[in-house]
C-alpha cells in the first residue's frame, strides 16, 4: 500500500468490486488516483471531490475548473448551428415590415419556456408577435394543418416554432402554399425525408455540430435569439451596453432543458448551471409566485427543485389539455395576476397527480390480467379510454417497476395514439424507426418517444417492437446495476465537500449525482416513515449524521439493520435550518 493512500482511503480496497444489494448490483468502479491527486492538488478541492470528478470525464485540472466553474464566455458560437442566419434574416424582414409573426410551441415545460423566450424578445425587438400552443387532446403534438389555416385567417405571415415542427410535412406544405413562411427550430431527431420549410434550425440535422447537439427546445430558441442579437448589434441598432442581456433568459432555459432531461453536458450544463442561479433571484412575477407556491421563495432553487416541484407544476396545464396557462404564467407582468395562475396551474397539478395514479392502478391492474407480459421483453398496451396526456408519466413508472420498454395507446380519432419510455440502454427512437412500417407517424428521443398508428397496425406493431427488444436486451434477467464512485466514510461527508458537490450540480442524464458506500458505521436510530421510507440516524467515531431512504420497504416489512449503504448527501432544509442528510438508494 502506497504512502499516499494510507491516509484515510485504505478502506477502499478492502471493499469487493461489486456488491449485491437489496435492489441492484452495485459496482464500485476503479479509481485513477493519479489523476486525482493532480486535480486535487492543482485546484486545492478535497481528494474525495477530485476523485469523483475523474469518473465525469474529466481528464485535466483545466478540465475540471471549467466543469466545476461554468462561465457564459466559454459558450459555443450560435453559429455552429447551420442556417441561424438564414432564420435571422428572415425574422429581422418579418420585425421591420410590420409582419404579423407566430411563435408555435409545445405545451410542455421546455415547449411553453422556448415559446415565452422567443415572444418575449421578438417584442422586445419591436416585433409583431403572438404564440400558438396546440391543445394535447384535441390537436395533440407539432404543426396542425387546421391551426395553420386559422392563422392565415389573421393575416399571420411567419410562423416560427420551437420545440416541434421536424417531422410536420403536411401542415409545413399546407402553411407554404396558403402563402405562410415557416420557420423550424427544434431539436427532435429529425427524419430521413426532411419538410419542406424556408429554414430548418434542428441542431441535430448536421454531424458537425458537436457542443450543441444536445439542447433541449428552448436551448435552441435562445441560441436563435442570440444570433438576432448579433444581428441588431452589428446592424447598430444598439451599443454593447444597451442591448439586452440574454443572461436574462437563464432562468427558462435552466427550466426547459432540465425537465425536458436533456443531457446536461457540454454546452448545458453551462446554460442550466448559470440558468439556475438566475431561476434563485428571478425577478420574473410568474416564477416567483410559483417558486412561493412551491415553498421556495427564499432558497436557492436546485435541479430537484425544477425536477419534482416548479416542472410538474408547469407541465400539469399541458398534460391536462391546454399549456396556455402555463405560458400565461410565465409571462406574466403583474405580481397579483401572476399569484392567481400559480394558484391555478398547482390545482391542476393536483387533479393531474390523482388521475396518474388512478391511471397506473388501471395500467397495472391490465398487465396483470396478461400473463403474456411476464415472459415479454416489452410492454405494449392499449386501452381506448386512457388519458393521452398522462400516458408518458405512467410509462416511466411502468419502466421504473418492470425494467422493460413500455409503449401506452389511446384511441384518438379512430387511431390510437401514444407514449413510449425506454431503459437506459435501449434506443426506443430507433427501435420505432424500424417499426415504422406498422406507424403512421412518429418521433422524439432514445428514451422518449411519441407515436401514432391505425387500429390494425396494432398487432404488427406489437410483435415487431418485441422482436426488437428482445434481440436487443439480452433475454436472461440481467441485475439491475447501480455506478457506485467510491467508498467514504462519514466525516469526509462534510460541508466542505458539500459546497464543491454543488457546484457540480446540476445532475441528471450526462451528469449522475454523485453516488457513495460506506459500511463500519452503527446504527443510533432506525425508523420506518409511512410504512416504506426507512430513516436512520449513523454513527462512525465522532460523526453522526441522518439518512433517508424513500419507498425502500415493502409494506408490512420488518425494519433491516443495515451494515452496509449506497447513498448520494443532500443539504435538507426544514424551517429555515440546513443539515446534511445521506438520501439512500440502497443497502444491504
Ligand atoms: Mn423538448
Amino acid at each position: 500500500m502506497g504512502e499516499k493512500y494510507k491516509r484515510g482511503r485504505t478502506i477502499v480496497e478492502s471493499v469487493p468490486k461489486t456488491i449485491q444489494g437489496t435492489r441492484y448490483l452495485w459496482q464500485l468502479s476503479h479509481h485513477d488516483h493519479e489523476l486525482a491527486g493532480e486535480i486535487g492538488q492543482a485546484l486545492q478541492i478535497p481528494p474525495l471531490v477530485a476523485l469523483i470528478l475523474t469518473k465525469r470525464q474529466i481528464s485535466s485540472p483545466s478540465q475540471a475548473r471549467d466543469f466545476l466553474y461554468s462561465r457564459l464566455e466559454n459558450l459555443a458560437s450560435p453559429h455552429q448551428l447551420p442556417d441561424i442566419e438564414k432564420a435571422v434574416i428572415r425574422i429581422v424582414r418579418a420585425i421591420e415590415h410590420r409582419e404579423q409573426i407566430v411563435v408555435y410551441g409545445d405545451y410542455d415545460v421546455d415547449g411553453i419556456a422556448a415559446t415565452a423566450l422567443l415572444v418575449h424578445f421578438i417584442s422586445r425587438l419591436g416585433g409583431k408577435v403572438q404564440w400558438y400552443l396546440p391543445h394535447r387532446i384535441d390537436e395533440g403534438y407539432g404543426l396542425n394543418k387546421r391551426a395553420l389555416s386559422q392563422l392565415h385567417g389573421q393575416s399571420v405571415s411567419l410562423v416560427v416554432t420551437v420545440d416541434c415542427g421536424s417531422s410536420d410535412h403536411d401542415a409545413i406544405q399546407h402553411a407554404r402554399e396558403l402563402g405562410i413562411d415557416v420557420i423550424v427550430t427544434d431539436h427532435h431527431q429529425p427524419p430521413r425525408h426532411l419538410p419542406a420549410a424556408n429554414v430548418l434550425l434542428n441542431p441535430k440535422l448536421d454531424q458537425d455540430v458537436t457542443e450543441l447537439r444536445d439542447l433541449a427546445g428552448v436551448g435552441v430558441a435562445f441560441y436563435l435569439v442570440t444570433a438576432l442579437r448579433t444581428h441588431f448589434r452589428r446592424s447598430g441598432r444598439w451599443n454593447v451596453s444597451d442591448q439586452p442581456n440574454l443572461r436574462e433568459y437563464l432562468d427558462w432555459v435552466a427550466l426547459g432543458t432540465l425537465a425536458d432531461m436533456a443531457p446536461l453536458t457540454s454546452t448545458n450544463r453551462i446554460l442550466t448551471s448559470v440558468g439556475l442561479l438566475e431561476l434563485s433571484r428571478t425577478s420574473r412575477y410568474g416564477l416567483r409566485a410559483l417558486r412561493e407556491i412551491c415553498g421556495l421563495d427564499n432558497s436557492q432553487v436546485g435541479d430537484w427543485d425544477v425536477l419534482f416541484r416548479l416542472g410538474p407544476r408547469l407541465n400539469a396545464p399541458g398534460r391536462m389539455g391546454n399549456g396556455e396557462l402555463a405560458l400565461r404564467l410565465l409571462l406574466s407582468t403583474d405580481l397579483s395576476e401572476a399569484r392567481t395562475l400559480a394558484r391555478q396551474v398547482d390545482e391542476i397539478n393536483r387533479e393531474r397527480q390523482v388521475a396518474e395514479d388512478k391511471l397506473l392502478a388501471e395500467v397495472l391492474a391490465s398487465v396483470e390480467a396478461d400473463n403474456s407480459f411476464q415472459a415479454s421483453g416489452s410492454l405494449v398496451l392499449a386501452s381506448p379510454g386512457w388519458h393521452k396526456g398522462l400516458l408518458g408519466l405512467v410509462a416511466s413508472r411502468l419502466v421504473e417497476r418492470f425494467n422493460k420498454p413500455t409503449v401506452l395507446l389511446t384511441q384518438v380519432d379512430q387511431v390510437w395514439e401514444g407514449s413510449g419510455r425506454s431503459v437506459p440502454t435501449f434506443d426506443l427512437h430507433r427501435a420505432l424507426d424500424c417499426c415504422s412500417e406498422h406507424l403512421l407517424r412518429f418521433g422524439g428521443h432514445r428514451q422518449a418517444a411519441g407515436l401514432r398508428l391505425k387500429q390494425e397496425q396494432l398487432p404488427g406493431f406489437r410483435e415487431a417492437f418485441e422482436s426488437i427488444v428482445t434481440k436487443e436486451i439480452p433475454r436472461e434477467d440481467l441485475p439491475r446495476t447501480l455506478k457506485v464512485d467510491s467508498v467514504a466514510r462519514l466525516d469526509e461527508i462534510n460541508p466542505g465537500v458539500m459546497t464543491y458537490l454543488e457546484l457540480m450540480q446540476p445532475f441528471g442524464v450526462g451528469n449522475p449525482e454523485p453516488i457513495f458506500c460506506c459500511q463500519d458505521f452503527q446504527v443510533e436510530n432506525l425508523r420506518i416513515l409511512k410504512g416504506s421510507h426507512l430513516q436512520l440516524r449513523l454513527r462512525q467515531g465522532n460523526t453522526r449524521l441522518n439518512a433517508i431512504g424513500f419507498r425502500l420497504l415493502e409494506s408490512g416489512q420488518t425494519a433491516p439493520v443495515p451494515e452496509r449503504l449506497v447513498f448520494s448527501p443532500r443539504w435538507n432544509y426544514w424551517q429555515g435550518e440546513k443539515r446534511l442528510q445521506l438520501y439512500i438508494i440502497d443497502y444491504c
